[in-house]
């Protein structure tokens, strides 16, 4: 791997790189904290070309969208480098740098005294970051879409995902197959119900939307001092789909009593009560702005997220763990009995979800 230091001095910043270290919990890019002679510091990331197959159309998202929420963000009176990312430009003008070795880097400023969970600390934390998640969606209401590229084509298509799992099934390329069958009946089994989003779309009933499609606890940051939110991270899957996806991709992570890769499934279970305040923050982040029928399939979101996020573990675990990084072998496999257990929770609970939406319409 090519020198940080070749990296920074693409980019149109002063001084000398002190210290780089590995920062964040992320699964697909390689990001780090990096620490100038001057006591700057940035956070530079190296994009994932395995996953995103076009860097240059996901920064050319990036920036778009970076600078539409940052007008907006100066026109409120808010802080423009706390309450949105910014991409420092290199030297020629461009928002990412390629190295010696083909690949790709951006720079961004670091957000100072700021911080992410990958749990849920304090109830509050929860509600806030759906208040924010929520207000996201509704600052990009009128973001000209058609302008977006689709940095990962069928991102959160669910039947997609489904159809990818029974292709690793088939493939079998690592002979794990006989291993995870009980994995694979609880996925076959609601191979009707994955298409439940699409058919709604299909049939009017769901709106396309700018949404952010990975709205996982740990991409919003926290300020240290006031414990408020500050900004939503993570910003390269940002593409047309659905509010419902947004909402539960948020459920799945952050609604439950473990973290993502908890292996004792009795440690697993579906909270409802953190369910039932992002369920209040989003609705009141969305300011009016969800229709009848995305508040309806709320919880379907919910459950749908959580069933695609464990069939993409579990595609991944059949396939030689070649996309989501693991820090031991059958981490993906945890991974996915993590989030089939919360699917069954949460199936479980349905009609108390839906009574708790309606509580907040
Ligand atoms: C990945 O990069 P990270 O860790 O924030 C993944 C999400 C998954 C998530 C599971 C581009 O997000 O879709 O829900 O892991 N991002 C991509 O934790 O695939
Ligand atoms: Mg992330």
């Amino acid at each position: 791997m090519v020198s940080i230091e070749s990296v920074i001095a693409a980019f149109d910043v002063e001084g000398k790189v002190v210290d780089c270290i590995p920062f964040g919990n992320g699964h697909i890019n390689d990001t780090r904290l990096v620490t100038m002679d001057n006591g700057v510091q940035y956070v530079a990331q190296r994009i994932n070309k395995n996953v995103f197959k076009r860097p240059d159309l996901l920064m050319e998202n990036y920036v778009g969208v970076t600078k539409f929420i940052r007008a907006k963000i100066e026109k409120m009176g808010g802080d423009p480098l706390r309450e949105v990312l910014n991409a420092i430009p290199t030297k020629d003008g461009k928002s990412f740098t390629i190295d010696a070795e083909g690949e790709y880097w951006r720079l961004l400023v670091y957000v100072t005294e700021s911080i992410g969970y990958d749990k849920v600390e304090r109830p509050e934390q929860f509600y806030d970051s759906a208040v924010s998640f929520g207000d996201f969606q509704y600052m990009l209401r009128d973001y000209p879409a058609e302008t977006l590229h689709e940095t990962i084509v069928n991102f959160h298509n669910t039947p997609d995902r489904y159809r990818q799992l029974m292709e690793a099934i088939e493939n079998d390329a690592k002979g794990r197959l006989a291993e995870v069958s009980a994995e694979v009946e609880f996925a076959k089994s609601r191979c009707e119900f994955a298409k439940t989003l699409e058919i709604a779309h299909a049939e009017g009933r769901l709106p396309l939307r700018v949404t952010h499609n990975d709205t996982k606890l740990n991409n919003i940051l926290f300020d240290i001092n006031t414990g408020k939110t500050l900004c939503v991270v993570d910003l390269d899957t940002i593409m047309p789909g659905y509010s419902v996806n947004d909402f539960g991709d948020s459920i799945r992570f952050g609604a439950t009593t473990a973290l993502e890769d908890e292996t004792d499934l009795s440690k697993v279970n579906f909270d409802i009560s953190l369910y039932e305040l992002y369920v209040k923050g989003f609705i009141e982040g969305a300011k009016g702005g969800l229709t009848e029928g995305e508040l309806e399939m709320l919880p379907i979101g919910a459950i749908m997220m959580t069933f695609e996020c464990g069939m993409r573990f579990l595609a991944d675990y059949l396939n030689g763990d070649t996309y989501f990084r693991i820090h031991r072998p059958s981490h993906n496999l945890d991974r996915c009995r993590n989030q089939f257990k919360l699917v069954s929770d949460m199936e479980a609970q349905l009609d108390q979800m839906r009574a708790i939406v309606k509580k907040y319409c």
